[in-house]
């Protein structure tokens, strides 16, 4: 019999797949999450030694043990015990320290390694499972996922896949997956799937709509914060804000009711991992997260509570177009204007209620980001900007033109 405890991730879950497929029902899979696990495996250490079954053996996939259930599989691997850890978090290579334990954060070829592409390859190299195209493919997917290469590879149906597994319980996304993997040439959703995909894209994008229009921004520190209030879909919105804002430095998104904050960033001067560890917590460069403590409650909701949200770009104008030669238009939360255009230099300057401000920046971009960064400018609509022409050109015509007097007795001449 084979026992497999796994991560109840995307990552993890797959690992129980692929092991039902190798092993049908001599299998019992468990999925944990991170904390409890070691319980789990010490549970089955006491068990093991009562029963006295040394054909039995454990697999652990996507998760590590404490230092103390490392010490007792030891003594139980010693004892002739059978088990074997496959992991591919960075905190885990001691485990290569044992038999027991292989822990690989690349493949042999450099992919980036997941848990299920470790599991796929190992199960290959004992002859558990043979390898297929569908699995093939599954198992790319679940890699580009749990890797976050996806977005860069390009590959929407890995992120899919996730969000299936998201909508489903983890039961039935295993029953579906079971009967395709043994069956079809090839991986594909079915027909009930993709509607139910369909569905949950429509709501997520309305839900992303809803939360750019109550996004506020602030400077904290050096940085300058987008903050939003979300319970939900953190990777959706961040990285639609983010997109949509790249004059913000990063996106804090707040959960108050799991006292949660997550902080994503777009961009690589910007580490977010080192913001979250000022707070007590941590993560990766560019998705990092914390605790809510009295300081970060101050900081990002208490102190920027009463700020407004920060307008959205008017996004269907002809005209006032960012970039445009003939000057861009932007409203600011005072009822200023802020007009920028190309001087003479050809560097991008900035005119502020018709006065100039002391500053220009060699692209368009640069002046943008610095006008929405200090003066919580946004480009205002089509009506406004004809407005704000008219009225500049009826001022100048009236300061500037002296009626031509002589001009005017040679046509009454006439
Ligand atoms: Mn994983």
């Amino acid at each position: 019999m084979f026992h497999l405890y796994s991560h109840n991730d995307l990552d993890g879950v797959s690992c129980g797949i692929l092991a039902r497929l190798a092993f049908g029902s001599k299998v019992e899979v468990r999925y944990h999450a991170v904390h409890s696990l070691n319980a789990q495996v010490e549970r089955y250490l006491l068990q093991q030694a009562e029963q006295n079954q040394p054909e039995n053996m454990l697999l652990i996939t996507d998760l590590a043990v404490s230092p103390e259930i490392e010490a007792r599989i030891n003594r139980f691997v010693t004892s002739g015990g059978k088990v074997m850890l496959l992991d591919h978090h960075k905190t885990s290579l001691h485990l290569n320290a044992h038999e027991w334990g292989s822990v690989h954060i690349h493949h042999e070829d450099g992919r980036t390694a997941s848990a299920t592409s470790l599991l796929y390859e190992y199960m290959q190299s004992r002859e558990w499972l043979q390898p297929s195209p569908s699995l093939d493919q599954f198992v790319e997917w679940v890699r580009l996922y749990d890797t976050w290469e996806w977005e860069k590879a390009g590959e929407i149906e890995a992120k899919r896949l996730n969000d299936l597994f998201y909508l489903l319980s983890p039961e039935e996304f295993e029953t579906r997956m079971l009967s395709r993997l043994q069956g079809s040439s090839h991986f594909a959703f079915d027909e009930f799937e993709e509607k139910l995909l369909t569905l949950e894209e429509d709501k997520i994008e309305r839900y992303i709509r809803r939360k750019r229009r109550e996004m506020t921004q602030t400077f904290i520190g050096e940085e300058c914060v987008g903050i939003v209030y979300a319970e939900s879909y953190h990777s959706e919105l961040a990285s639609e804000l983010g997109k949509g804002n790249p004059h913000l430095d990063y996106i804090a998104i707040l959960n108050l009711g799991g006292r949660r904050m997550s902080l994503r960033t777009i961009h690589d001067h910007m580490d977010v991992a080192d913001i979250a560890k000022r707070y007590g917590g941590g993560g990766h460069a560019k998705a990092a997260g914390c605790t809510m403590n009295e300081e970060v409650f101050r900081l990002y909701a208490a102190e920027p509570f009463e700020l407004d949200p920060l307008p959205l770009d008017a996004p269907r104008n002809a005209y006032n177009v960012k970039a445009s030669e003939h000057g861009v238009l932007y409203d600011t939360p005072g009822k200023s204007n802020i007009l920028l255009y190309q001087s003479g230099s050809g560097n991008w300057t900035a005119e502020w209620d018709k006065e100039a401000l002391p500053f220009d920046f060699p692209s368009f971009e640069d002046a943008e980001r610095h006008i929405k960064r200090h003066y919580g400018a946004w480009l205002c609509r089509d009506d406004r900007y004809v407005q704000f022409l008219s009225e500049h050109w009826l001022r100048s015509r009236r300061r500037g033109l002296k009626p031509d007097l002589d001009e005017e007795k040679i046509i009454d001449d006439l």
